[in-house]
């Protein structure tokens, strides 16, 4: 075991649940003990706390590595969303307490997101838009988004979300590779401050995409702003949201859709240049993400819960959107960063609607914390009950700090391991079950097998080594949008038979999960995936540039930042201008989280014979041989070693 490793397990503190916690949770100790007697009627369970328009055949059809759950089975996700909360209670309970960045705010009840819902629907309908075309969807965070997603599911139209902070050429090339038949945007979003022209970014992708026919603009913009953001409209292609919402009826009967019916695309960075286009479906989806909401998130009738994601992220979409709404919670949005007006925006959000749970990233916590405890204390923070933390792995001093400094020293905090292709939580404690361990995401949840391998594909019972997950579940991802084969070889083809996540981990002797990080060439900037092959391809993209190879670097609150070692062509000059332009060139093609914090103008690129760039030798030289750097818990050496095993095993 390496020393970096060694260290890590120095981790001694353990925070056993309160009597009180437990005593009131959702998730008892018995729900492994039932999931471990029968893993399938276990999820059977899970699945009938959804509302069904017809029962399923067969709980689980495994060819693998293609999983049908619930065959035969028919629902809609927006009816279990939305209209069996409307005959009881929850008709008039708050669903989405809303806030925009300038301040404005909006609370639609269950009754008004339906009604919403029904009336977008309809108005999809009417311009054609029928079961199994796909939709892309390019919104801020605003209550429309939520609305977009629910009504194409509510007709069956598969949704793609893309994030608002990605270029118009992500996401042109993400329309193009789903075929997409509309674009849902908004003329603009409010971002520190700032105006985002969404609708010009969209009007420049859609100029290459010949599958749309329609754009649909929500008016997000106040005043004056919606022209001055450029958004024009074209003709017979273009439509204002509202006028055609306004205008249909505000019933539309959910269509009753296969449990194996596509429920939504959601691109995903991975090992080359093309993102890929996860597929998720309908009845597996929803279960998974309905049962974690309750187990995790523990939700009580009278809880509100904020989850911080972006829709444009898995955990949006399965936190924000379905698993919340699914359980007739209630839940907050907040539309811009965390920093705007002031550095207390989220705690002021907080003590403003009593949010009772809380889930955000490590890479937050970790600004937060260096902005000082003041800005916390200075709100009411003590409606809260219950953390969560999710993207990367989170070291144990902010872990510490989150539970003193957000959670009051009362709340207990759940570490969640998972990721787009898994669609729900995977690997977490249970708030009222588990000790926990700061830095661990502890054990699977019930129902889910993981096991730690080494490169060779043996079982190990402790020690470091590949995560992977040994049997079907629920909400994993179906294939790779139009191209099987790669869904075949990136996640089945390392391990045979098992499903191979891209994480190295480390199991304790309480056979608790430390979750390392990434050991492929995905890197993980702020809790946001990217690939250093597609930020590769967006430089060598620029005239000047002959050659690039891009490393993750250890930083201090992104966890990683990419730096670029950049090879240009004969006969031109590195200037500190041109670095700029660099930067400006890839946030331009794929979008500003992908900017790259270093660019190193080099003669060559160290490679392997077989013509691999050697990137551990790049990320010694980016982090400046600042190795040992224990500012984050996914110490670079111990990734860099399993990165090392990784390849030279591949071959
Ligand atoms: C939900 C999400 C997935 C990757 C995953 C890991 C990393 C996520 C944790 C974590 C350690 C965690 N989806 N990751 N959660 N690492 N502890 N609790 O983030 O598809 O965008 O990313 O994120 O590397 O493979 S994602």
């Amino acid at each position: 075991m390496s020393h970096q490793l060694a260290t890590l397990l120095d981790e001694q503190r353990r925070f056993p649940p309160s009597p009180e916690f437990a005593a009131q949770a959702n998730a008892q100790a018995g729900l492994y003990d039932e999931a471990n007697r029968d893993r399938l009627a276990f999820w059977a369970d899970q699945a009938r706390a959804l509302e069904w328009i017809e029962p399923w055949r067969t709980v689980l059809d495994w060819q693998p590595p293609h999983a049908r759950w619930f065959d035969g089975g028919k629902l809609n996700v927006s009816a279990n969303c939305l209209d069996r909360h409307l005959r009881g209670p929850r008709r008039n309970k708050a669903a989405i307490i809303w806030e925009g960045e300038p301040g404005d705010r909006r609370v639609l009840t269950y009754w008004d997101l339906a009604r919403e819902v029904n009336r977008a629907a309809n108005a999809l309908k009417a311009l054609g838009i029928k079961k199994g075309d796909r939709v892309a969807i390019y919104l801020p965070m605003i209550p429309e988004a939520a609305v977009a997603m629910l009504a194409c599911a509510r007709i069956g139209a598969i949704h793609s979300v893309v994030f608002g902070g990605f270029s118009s050429e992500s996401l042109r090339d993400r329309i193009n590779d789903a075929a997409a038949v509309a674009v849902i945007t908004a003329d603009g979003g409010y971002r520190r401050g700032q105006i985002v022209p969404l609708k010009r970014f969209a009007d420049q992708a859609v100029a290459g995409c010949p599958t749309i026919k329609h754009v649909l603009v929500v008016q997000r913009l106040m005043g004056t702003a919606s022209s001055e953001a450029g958004a024009t409209m074209t003709p017979g292609r273009d439509y204002w949201w509202h006028d055609l919402v306004r205008a249909a009826d505000a019933k539309c009967a959910p269509e009753p859709m296969e449990a194996e019916d596509l429920l939504f695309i959601l691109y995903t960075s991975g090992t080359t240049g093309k993102p890929k286009g996860i597929v998720h479906s309908t009845g597996g989806y929803l279960t998974q993400v309905t049962a974690t909401t309750r187990w995790v998130f523990d939700l009580k009738e009278e809880d509100v819960f904020w989850c911080t994601a972006d829709i444009g992220w898995v955990t949006g979409h399965s936190y924000v959107v379905y698993g919340p709404l699914a359980n007739g919670a209630t839940v907050v949005m907040y539309e811009g960063a965390p920093d705007w007006p002031a550095r207390d925006r989220m705690w002021e959000i907080i003590a403003r609607y009593g949010v009772t749970v809380f889930y955000t990233a490590p890479t937050a916590i970790r600004a937060f914390m260096k902005w000082g405890t003041e800005h916390p204390a200075a709100h009411d923070l003590g409606t809260l009950r219950l953390l969560g933390s999710v993207g990367e792995p989170i070291n144990p001093e902010a872990w510490i700090w989150y539970q003193q400094h957000i959670g009051g020293g009362r709340c207990p905090i759940v570490d969640t391991w998972w990721q787009t292709e898994t669609g729900a939580i995977m690997i977490t404690p249970l708030p009222g079950v588990t000790t926990t361990k700061p830095g661990s995401a502890t054990v699977p949840i019930p129902g889910i097998s993981a096991k730690l391998l080494d490169a060779q594909g043996h079982v190990l019972e402790k020690g470091g080594g590949f995560l992977a997950l040994t049997e079907p579940w629920p909400s994993m991802l179906r294939t790779i949008y139009g191209d099987d084969a790669r869904y075949h070889e990136t996640y089945w083809s390392r391990f045979p038979g098992r499903y191979f996540a891209g994480d190295g981990a480390k199991l304790d002797e309480d056979g608790y999960w430390w979750v390392l990080g990434r050991v492929d060439d995905v890197l993980n900037v702020a809790g946001h995936r990217i690939g250093t092959m597609e930020v590769e391809s967006a430089l060598v993209d620029h005239p000047l540039v002959a050659e690039a190879a891009v490393v993750g670097k250890a930083h201090e609150l992104k966890g990683q930042a990419l730096a670029a070692f950049v090879i240009l062509k004969e006969g031109n000059r590195a200037t500190a201008q041109l670095r700029d332009d660099l930067k400006d060139h890839v946030a331009r093609k794929i979008g500003a989280i992908a900017k790259p914090d270093d660019i190193f103008f080099v003669a060559d690129v160290p490679k392997t014979r077989s013509g691999k760039i050697m990137r551990r030798l790049l990320k010694d030289i980016a982090e400046g041989r600042a190795l040992g750097d224990t500012t984050t818990l996914a110490d670079p050496n111990v990734v860099a070693k399993l990165k090392d095993q990784y390849e030279s095993e591949e071959g």
